[in-house]
């Protein structure tokens, strides 16, 4: 069978800023990760075993949106490193069958690139049509009624020129417009630039708005008081600026590019239902990105933790994809809370964070593993006068998710001060390594054993229905390797019997101790177990 990495691999999501720091100025760096590589695969199953690694961005940046405000495509950050150490670190990833995605920004810029400096600078400049620029109503007000992501208006008037520009994120985020053929083709140089450099892969930065309504019509009001309620930009729906038809076209454009190169993919950052993120894999030609990512999984918090509700939209992506369409799954990402702590209102998120590793790594699909929940790490508290995410959106910030690493009890992350506070440093990669019962041992073990199971890795995903209430079964089957996960979502043990039909003839990885396999199962409160089937 083949073995397509970022098809039947693992996917895991460094945040640079926060990963290992090589040189002691509290900010993790790319010698840091070089330096960790062999954590993440060394070849044995003493390391996690993940096939790719992808990189919240590492370009120079002003860092208004830690990184996600980028001034230059193609070069490294000071903070980070330089062009050498990238160029080293791809050459030692590859060297461990590890392969490389870097955060490709197409929407917009830093208002501090060269391209927007220039395009600011005068109403005649040549990049002028870069951005995108709009008189002012007559009565001095913004174009239309467009909110930005993060608060606030989405245009910024320009004193000099006397436009606004238009910011679907920060003011310090100018969007890019990819309606001139210039900006499209230099942005394809881009990507270009670095496969050239043995990239393999994109994970792509708000691929869902990369082009608006030409019009710019206002947002219509959102008439749900709950999506209302969550953020300013909920207040409208995004009609008009967000999964606009045409923004398909600018991704086949990037699909054309990339296929140029051998094995290299895309991971777009799109959001909305299961048939709008199907929608951006092209439909029957799949001629779009290869993976859209399907978020439902990182807004679960406490209430929607439950069986019937997490298989249903596992379900329900399954049916929206397009034939041939690979699917994949993400607890976490540096946008959102820790997963453990989403579901901890009875202080047993721990527990979940389990159950969800296990459901991760054995349903159909790319797994996305974000760095440190393969040992479990929770939300960090930090003082609010620490603080540095700018987007407030979501109560206090992106922060909390995004502290060190916590590789030893000691700090092991940095000999100075970390860029932000420690979480509890009791959870760490040196205490779990060596304990069967650590977290960071029930990953390295479904890591491994799926790398060599034709059922997890292709295998088809069969729900199993009839079980009682709070529990998620599902089989993968591929020819004789037939395998069966069995969830219990709920505090309470509940037994049941499977049906005759499935035989069960040996218990392989577990979130408990593994108990012979047999036709009466009794799974305690949040246990899980992978069984094999005959
Ligand atoms: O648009 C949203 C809400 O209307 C957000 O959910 C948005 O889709 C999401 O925050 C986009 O995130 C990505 O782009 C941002 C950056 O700050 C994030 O870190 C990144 O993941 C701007 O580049
Ligand atoms: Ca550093």
């Amino acid at each position: 069978m083949e073995y397509l990495w970022w098809k039947h691999g693992v996917i895991y999501q460094i945040y640079p800023r926060s990963f290992q720091d090589s040189n002691g100025d509290g900010i993790g760096d790319l010698q840091g990760v070089i330096d960790r590589l062999d954590y993440l695969n060394d070849g044995t199953e003493r390391s996690l075993g993940v096939d790719a690694i992808w990189f919240s961005p590492t370009f120079p940046s002003p860092m208004a949106d830690f990184g996600y405000d980028v001034s230059d495509y193609e070069e490294v950050h000071d903070d980070f490193g330089d062009m050498a150490t990238m160029d080293r670190l791809i050459a030692e990833a590859h060297k461990r069958g590890i392969r490389v995605i870097l955060d490709f920004v197409p929407n917009h810029s830093s208002s501090q690139h060269p391209w927007f400096v220039e395009s600011r600078a005068s109403k005649e400049s040549p990049k002028r049509d870069w951005y995108v620029w709009r008189d002012a109503k007559p009565d001095g007000s913004p174009p239309n009624n467009w909110i930005a992501a993060f608060g606030g208006p989405a245009w910024e008037w320009d004193q000099r020129t006397q436009q606004y520009y238009l910011h679907s994120f920060l003011i310090e985020q100018p969007d890019l417009n990819w309606r001139n053929p210039e900006v499209e083709a230099r942005m394809h140089e881009v990507l270009r630039f670095w496969m050239d450099r043995g990239v393999d892969g994109f994970r792509i930065d708000v691929m869902d708005r990369v082009l608006k309504d030409p019009q710019h019509r206002d947002n219509p009001p959102q008439e749900n008081p709950r999506i209302r309620a969550l953020a300013q930009a909920a207040m409208q729906m995004h009609t008009y600026d967000q999964n606009w038809p045409e923004v398909i076209e600018a991704v086949r454009g990037i699909r054309r590019v990339t296929d140029a190169y051998p094995e290299r993919m895309t991971v777009g950052e799109v959001a909305g239902t299961p048939e709008q993120i199907a929608h951006y894999y092209g439909g029957a030609a799949l001629d779009g990105l290869h993976l859209a990512f399907n978020f439902p999984f990182t807004r679960i918090w406490d209430d929607r933790w439950i069986a019937e509700r997490v298989r249903r939209s596992v379900d329900a992506f399954e049916a929206a994809l397009p034939a041939g369409a690979w699917p994949n799954h993400v607890f976490g990402n540096h946008d959102v809370d820790r997963f453990s702590s989403r579901v901890n209102r009875d202080g047993r998120g721990h527990e979940r964070a389990r159950v969800a590793a296990l459901m991760l790594l054995t349903l159909r699909g790319t797994p996305f593993v974000y760095y440190g929940e393969e040992i479990g790490m929770a939300n960090t508290d930090i003082p609010e006068k620490m603080l540095q995410d700018p987007a407030r959106f979501y109560s206090r910030g992106r922060d909390q998710e995004r502290t060190p690493m916590q590789w030893s009890r000691e700090d092991a992350f940095t000999t100075g001060t970390p860029w932000l506070p420690y979480g509890n440093l009791a959870v760490n990669v040196e205490q779990q390594r060596d304990d069967p019962a650590s977290m960071l041992s029930l990953y390295r073990r479904l890591l491994w054993f799926r790398r060599r199971s034709d059922a997890l890795r292709d295998g088809a995903y069969t729900p199993v229905d009839g079980l009682p209430t709070g529990i998620y079964a599902y089989m993968r089957l591929y020819g004789d390797d037939r395998l069966l996960t069995v969830l219990n979502f709920t505090n309470d043990p509940i037994a049941f019997e499977l049906p005759a039909s499935l035989h069960t003839t040996e218990t392989l990885i577990g979130t408990h101790d593994l108990p012979a396999a047999a036709q009466s199962i009794t799974l305690a409160g949040n246990e899980g177990r992978l069984l094999r089937l005959a």
